[in-house]
């Protein structure tokens, strides 16, 4: 398998610029400095998404368009958790988050990504609780798991497995960096894309 052919769509600051909902979508999430914009970057092929040292950056949602046999749309959305944001422009961004994923009917899944080497924090408890609330199905994915030996992986896993969270099946395990596990998260979602109804 090969990367896919990506292109962005369209970037919306605000819901009337969601792109029309014709496609099936799969939304990425993650509090920021994640490594989501790295992930879909690996996912892509190509680096479509912008990736930056300093957190907290995108306040905006930008789609994605995926060229393939059942085309689909990745989604990316602005990071959570970053603090220093002035409280109007985060109501705002919390407004334009909850508006997608509460709303949006070509939604089939949302990636919820967690570094490995926190595991969940607060917030991604939250949004965790949050979409479980309004029956949206979660799939947890770990990044950055370069920074943990492989020999440590599966006993961190366990611990967060301890812990609990949703996730529609076992968390993936990835790295944008050093490419593990990014065909793997390519199947799952190619896979959840063919299992979906035709719009
Ligand atoms: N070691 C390691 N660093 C990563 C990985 N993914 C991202 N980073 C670094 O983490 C920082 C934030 O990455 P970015 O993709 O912009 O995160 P975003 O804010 O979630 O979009 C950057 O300095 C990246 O180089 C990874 O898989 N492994
Ligand atoms: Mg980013």
């Amino acid at each position: 398998m090969s990367a896919w052919q990506a292109e962005l769509l369209a970037t919306a600051f605000l819901p009337d610029q969601f792109p029309d909902a014709t496609v099936p979508e799969i939304a990425f999430l993650g509090r920021s400095n994640v490594g989501k914009s790295t992930l879909l970057n690996a996912l892509m092929g190509r680096r479509l998404a912008h990736v930056s040292g300093t957190p907290g950056k995108t306040s905006s949602i930008n789609f994605f368009d995926v060229r393939h046999a059942r085309p689909f749309r990745l989604v990316d959305l602005p990071g959570y958790g970053f603090a220093s944001r002035c409280q109007k422009e985060r109501a705002r961004w919390q407004k334009l988050i909850e508006s997608y994923l509460a709303d949006r009917e070509s939604l089939l899944l949302s990636i919820q990504l967690v570094d490995f080497r926190h595991g969940l924090l607060e917030n991604d408890r939250h949004l965790q609780e949050w979409t479980n609330r309004i029956g949206l199905p979660v799939q947890l994915v770990f990044t950055k798991v370069d920074k943990i030996s492989r020999g440590r992986r599966k006993s961190v896993l366990a611990a967060y497995h301890k812990a609990g969270f949703f996730s529609l099946t076992e968390p993936l395990l990835v790295s944008g960096t050093d490419r593990t596990g990014i065909e793997e998260l390519r199947s799952f979602i190619e896979g959840i894309v063919a299992e979906s109804r035709p719009q």
